[in-house]
């Protein structure tokens, strides 16, 4: 597949997870669908109802869609929005991490399992207990803890959360206040129970002062995604509102992380998200934006593009549409 085109053509995909398996790339991405829904805040136009898992053998490959995953029909818990979903590897088994709105309206992250990475995945009959809001990311770190990393503003649920207790009329934090961050949880083996209670992440500044709710170009949106290059952890996410990917790093999976910069620059279409995957010895970023349907926002494709490392470490920010 050439970088910066769309991978597949003949659906619509977005909110790429990227994973590495048995020297095959494979992409988890939101399955788009064409309707006449109006946009809102809360995201109503986003109405996806199933999961199919990409894949490619290698980076000069075919991209193959693998077919349905799994349906929200056969998920007890869900009654719609089957939106940005992650994939985790443990003990001989792939785990489908996706959230979706429970029948009360909540968004809820659910697991379904399979001994293939590309599906099909068998569904938990209910939500992980604890979890809430959208965009699960899971790192399994070096030492074998996993990490849940989730939440996204405004559709997404997060800042109506206080407390493991939803109010519908909780709104962000006031300009002058730190960040809304998203939860961190550790998550079992078993990949369906937390193993703690969740926490938030913090994101601090180059004089370490928390990032600002009113900071909207390096404040936490959605989107999270964590990798990890020699002993630093890497956070990366959107501004939602002014359409960044930026980073933030630590020595600690769990932070707090210090805010280094911008990964890339907006994309067409509202949304941009992203993951970060090394493949044989270089990293690529998979990202998506809504060329593909002439910059129709809830219609998007998903690509991917080298990332290029300075020599501190820090990222080089890629410009989408210019080489
Ligand atoms: O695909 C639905 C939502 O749009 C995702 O959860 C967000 O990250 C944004 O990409």
């Amino acid at each position: 597949m050439s970088e910066r085109k769309p991978l597949v053509t003949h659906i619509y995909t977005a909110d790429p997870s990227a994973h590495v398996f048995d020297g095959k790339i494979y992409i988890y991405p939101s399955h788009d669908l064409d309707h006449d829904i109006p946009d809102s805040k809360e995201g109503n136009v986003y109405m996806m109802e199933d999961y199919h898992v990409l894949s490619m053998d290698s980076l000069d490959s075919e991209c193959k869609d693998n077919g349905e995953a799994l349906h929200m029909k056969d998920v007890p818990w869900v009654s719609k929005q089957m939106w940005a979903p992650d994939c985790a590897y443990k003990n001989g088994k792939y785990y489908l991490i996706f959230p979706a709105r429970d029948k009360e309206g909540l968004f809820r992250i659910g697991m379904a399992q399979s001994d293939d990475p590309a599906g099909p995945f068998t569904p938990e009959a209910d939500y992980i207990k604890g979890t809430c809001s959208i965009d699960p990311c899971i790192f399994v770190d070096d030492d074998g803890r996993n990490y849940l990393y989730y939440g996204g503003l405004w559709g997404g649920q997060l800042e109506k959360w206080k407390d493991g207790v939803f109010d519908p009329d909780r709104s962000e934090p006031a300009a002058d206040e730190p960040m809304c961050g998203p939860f961190i949880a550790e998550i079992k083996d078993n990949m369906k129970e937390l193993a703690g209670e969740p926490m938030k992440l913090r994101m601090l500044d180059e004089n370490g002062k928390d990032i600002l709710a009113g900071d909207e170009d390096r404040r936490y949106f959605e989107d999270p995604w964590m990798h990890k290059m020699g002993d630093t952890y890497y956070f990366s996410y959107s501004t939602g509102t002014t359409h960044y990917l930026v980073y933030g790093t630590s020595k600690s999976p769990t932070g707090p992380f210090t805010y280094r910069g911008r990964i890339l620059e907006p994309v067409i279409g509202w949304t941009t998200h992203h993951s970060i995957v090394e493949y044989n010895g270089k990293w690529y970023l998979f990202y998506h934006d809504s060329e593909l349907s002439g910059g129709v926002d809830h219609l998007r494709c998903v690509k991917y593009t080298e990332l290029h490392f300075n020599a501190d470490g820090t990222i080089q920010t890629i410009k989408p549409y210019e080489e």
